[in-house]
């Protein structure tokens, strides 16, 4: 495959954007090479700027649950464009969109809306310490909530694959405010909030990670949580910008059943666009302006295009069958590419839920930061490259989830598939 066209896209782009991306996940630091520059997708495939076709397990880091351009989605978004893209004034979409999120989350009684899963998560946070009159957060090693200062402390994601474990020109004040837990481990909780009494405003994690690769909760980790904060005074947060929309309709609280105080969302809730959202119990979102003191803002909260994106979405995914199918779809690809590892003798693990999985070299089971960190990573860079130069694009880095769609039929599969055969035998 030629790719004469990204290396040149690549060469302009690092003259005038750090590092020549606009998120430093897209980098490709932890797997080496240049990132390749795109240009367009429908369904489960995307082509690159010198016009390469690919699988795309990436599906933009989420959004993409109904494989890339949908016909409901694209027809929605380019009718409400028509009617103008911005009015920073109330409108009927954001209504209809708040309508739909409450039904499907029933935590969430009262939701506001931003432009990222950032600011849900960040927003989530002043309204604990609002609600609480608390200071101090408790997050995991290796959770990722966005680039939100406090919780840019001991981070998934990007950060793990740079090897910081914090963010440089975050306040020491900050850092010292948020307190870092081992996910799957509740006596490390409850050990800090003990220390911690009566400081702790929340506990803020992705019920199933997403950001050390794919990590599902143990058996009684979210209870033990769910527990613990209440005994302890301090509100849980759900950061589900990953998980909602895509493990169920509901989200992982609706599969595990653990009510969380505050739930974040993203990602799949804009369809594509640039939408995030934070809910809760009416009486905790009465802190939120303007009915209460906590303040929070945003010139493109609720834009109308991103709104009907989003209805768009969530209409497609409220169909009957829709997650069975999203299962069954991640089922024959988790149990295909752990069959073909075997078949390799290449020992790995396959982390999954409904619609994302990850691939660990190793053979010991990987339920934390830690145990994720100790994984084969230079294995990975190198199935990286040979899955792309055998026509299928996985997220560049150990530290992520394969993303999966409606739209990645039986035949991609199987294509995937001989592409695993191929990389691994090379
Ligand atoms: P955004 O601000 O990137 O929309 O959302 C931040 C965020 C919050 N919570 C979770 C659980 C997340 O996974 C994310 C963002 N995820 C990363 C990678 N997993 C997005 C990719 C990127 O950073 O470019």
């Amino acid at each position: 495959m030629s790719r004469a066209k990204s290396a040149q896209l690549f060469r302009d782009a690092k003259n005038l954007i750090p590092g020549g991306v606009n998120s430093p996940a897209r980098a490709w630091g932890s797997v080496g090479g240049d990132p390749i520059f795109f240009k367009r997708a429908s369904g489960s495939r995307i082509w690159d700027a010198d016009d390469n076709e690919l699988i795309d397990y990436v599906c933009s880091w989420g959004p993409m649950i109904l494989g890339h351009a949908h016909p409901a989605v694209i027809d929605a978004a380019v009718s409400a464009a028509r009617q103008g893209t911005s009015f920073g004034a109330p409108t009927e979409l954001e209504v209809e969109m708040a309508r739909r999120v409450t039904e499907a989350v029933p935590s969430i009684e009262v939701v506001r809306f931003v432009s990222s899963g950032t600011e849900a998560t960040m927003s989530a946070l002043r309204l604990a310490r609002a609600k609480t009159g608390r200071s101090k957060i408790l997050k995991f090693n290796g959770g990722y909530h966005g680039h939100e200062d406090a919780l840019l402390v001991e981070a998934g994601s990007g950060l793990a694959n740079q090897g910081i474990a914090s963010s440089a020109g975050v306040h020491p004040d900050y850092a010292a405010a948020t307190l870092v837990a081992d996910f799957n481990d509740v006596a490390s909780v409850r050990l800090l909030l003990e220390a911690n009494e009566g400081e702790v405003a929340a506990v803020i994690v992705e019920p199933i990670a997403g950001n050390m690769g794919v990590v599902t909760p143990a058996p009684g980790f979210l209870e033990g949580l769910r527990d613990l904060t209440t005994e302890h005074g301090a509100l849980l947060i759900f950061d589900e910008v990953i998980s909602g929309f895509r493990v169920a309709l509901g989200g992982a609280q609706s599969v595990y059943g653990v009510t969380p105080d505050i739930t974040c969302l993203g990602k799949i809730v804009g369809g594509g666009f640039p939408v995030g959202a934070y809910g809760a119990s009416a009486e905790i979102m009465s802190e939120v302006a303007p009915l209460g003191p906590m303040y929070q803002a945003g010139t493109l909260s609720g834009n109308p295009v991103a709104m009907a994106a989003g209805i768009a979405t969530l209409d497609e995914l409220s169909k009957p069958g829709t997650y069975e199918r999203i299962q069954a779809i991640t089922d024959r690809l988790a149990d295909g590419v752990l069959g073909v590892f075997a078949d390799a003798g290449v020992p790995a693990v396959v982390n999954r839920a409904c619609g994302l999985m990850t691939v660990f070299f190793t053979s010991n089971p990987v339920t934390d930061m830690d145990s994720a960190s100790a994984t084969d990573r230079e294995a990975f860079g190198a199935f990286f490259h040979g899955m792309i130069d055998n026509g299928v694009y996985l997220p560049p880095s150990q530290f992520e989830a394969w993303f999966v769609s409606t739209a990645h039929s039986d035949a991609d599969i199987a294509e995937t598939l001989d592409a695993v055969a191929r990389s691994l035998s090379s």
